[in-house]
């Protein structure tokens, strides 16, 4: 028993692990979507790299074949680093941003080959906006490509 007694560096222990717990769940924060609307109702992948971007099907989206999102609907985009292995582009770095009316922003992380993939996330249609516009920020091969994804909001109730 007096060896317990003397021994007891349990509490502290278990009081030095809920303050890692903490810290470590902290570590999340940051990486929380750019605008947190809550759940995502509706998840999409665009897939980028040189020639473009490209929805689900492998079809250029762009002014002629516009993403449609539904209005009111809390989206999660997700875009997704595909550059070829082959290709001097598979060096490249992409970051997107999508902008609308009123100055509404919101930006992915950086995508490259050690980090693929980041979302956005937000409600479609927010007060009153029909499109958005989503392109790469930085100088990157392929840049005049990645520079009009255009985003229509459909089915507006007003
Ligand atoms: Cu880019």
């Amino acid at each position: 028993m007096a060896f317990i007694d003397r021994n007891r560096p349990t509490p502290r222990i278990l009081a030095l692990a809920v303050i890692l717990a903490y810290a470590l769940l902290s570590l999340h924060v940051p990486f929380a979507s750019a605008s947190d609307h809550g759940k995502p109702e509706l998840e999409i992948t665009v897939r980028v790299n040189q020639k473009g971007f490209f929805d689900e099907k492998n079809k250029l989206l762009g002014p002629s074949h516009p993403l449609k999102l539904p209005a009111g609907k809390v989206v999660k985009l997700t875009f997704v680093f595909d550059e070829d292995i082959n290709s001097l582009a598979i060096g490249d770095v992409h970051q997107i941003a999508v902008v609308s009316d009123g100055g509404f922003s919101v930006e992915t992380e950086k995508l490259w080959l050690l980090h693929k993939k980041s979302s956005v996330t937000f409600e479609a249609g927010e007060h009153g906006r029909t499109r958005y516009r989503a392109y790469c920020t930085l100088d990157c091969i392929g840049m005049e490509r990645l520079n009009n994804l255009a985003i229509e909001v459909v089915g507006h109730h007003d």
